[in-house]
């Protein structure tokens, strides 16, 4: 019957979504570790930030008609990849790759696709690496390989990057050309404070440490 039809909707919806939010927060756990654990025994840490989100169910539709994807939660199971997303923000162009390499070698997680659009930035000057990864879930009866969307960048792409988002949404789609040669400009710009903070990081990291310069210096005591 009808109401019997509505239930069963609803309850596979409820497990649909209550998925994507325990790998998001197995994926988040992971992220966190690597954070926590650079700060305890490292003396910098390359995570700055971390954030996360599950999409809207508004969210989800309105990209699966998008993508001519069919409404059924096969389908978009199947099809859309960033229900459950995390984004890492980095000091250092080095460090997203170090820590996309220290989450992709681990053991329970599948890359189902990475895309690096620092090395191969958008035609707009987007940069930032993309994973989608899967995990397992461990319900009471079984077990879900869960797909998240992990974006990572500098500060300085995630600054540009919700200025676009803002003005994109701003204008519907339909940005003014000057507008985007603005924002291809900053782009650029954007990406040569990343190189010169990366090599004078550099340089710092190689001088001694400041204590230990101190402790070396000759006593004239
Ligand atoms: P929102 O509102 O952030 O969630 P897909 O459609 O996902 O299969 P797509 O869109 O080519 O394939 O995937 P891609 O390129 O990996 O982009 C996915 C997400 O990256 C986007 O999600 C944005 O969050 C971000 N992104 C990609 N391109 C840009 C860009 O040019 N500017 C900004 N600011 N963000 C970008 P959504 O769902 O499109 O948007």
């Amino acid at each position: 019957d009808q109401r019997g039809a509505l239930v069963a909707a609803r309850d596979e919806l409820t497990r649909f979504v209550m998925a994507y939010q325990f790998g998001l927060e197995e994926m988040l756990t992971k992220v966190n570790i690597l954070k926590d654990e650079f700060s305890y025994v490292r003396d910098y840490n390359p995570i700055e930030h971390v954030s996360s989100r599950l999409k809207s169910p508004e969210g989800i539709l309105a990209k699966a008609v998008r993508k001519g994807c069919p409404l059924r939660v096969d389908a978009i199971r199947e099809q859309i990849f960033d229900i459950a997303g995390i984004r890492i923000t980095c000091s250092f162009i080095a460090d997203t790759y170090t820590i996309r390499d220290m989450l992709m070698s681990q053991e329970d997680v599948t890359v189902v696709e990475v895309k690096d659009y620092i090395a191969h930035p958008k035609e707009n000057g987007y940069k930032s690496l993309h994973l989608i990864v899967q995990v397992p879930v461990f319900l009471s009866d079984r077990v879900e390989h869960v797909k998240v969307e992990i974006q990572i960048r500098t500060i300085a792409m995630d600054f540009w990057a919700s200025l676009e988002h803002k003005i994109y949404y701003k204008y519907d789609g339909d940005v003014p050309q000057t507008l985007l040669d603005e924002l291809r400009d900053a782009a650029t710009v954007a990406n040569r404070l990343d190189v010169k903070m990366e090599r004078l990081h550099q340089e710092v990291s190689r001088l001694p440490h400041a204590s230990a310069a101190e402790t070396s210096e000759p006593s004239s005591a």
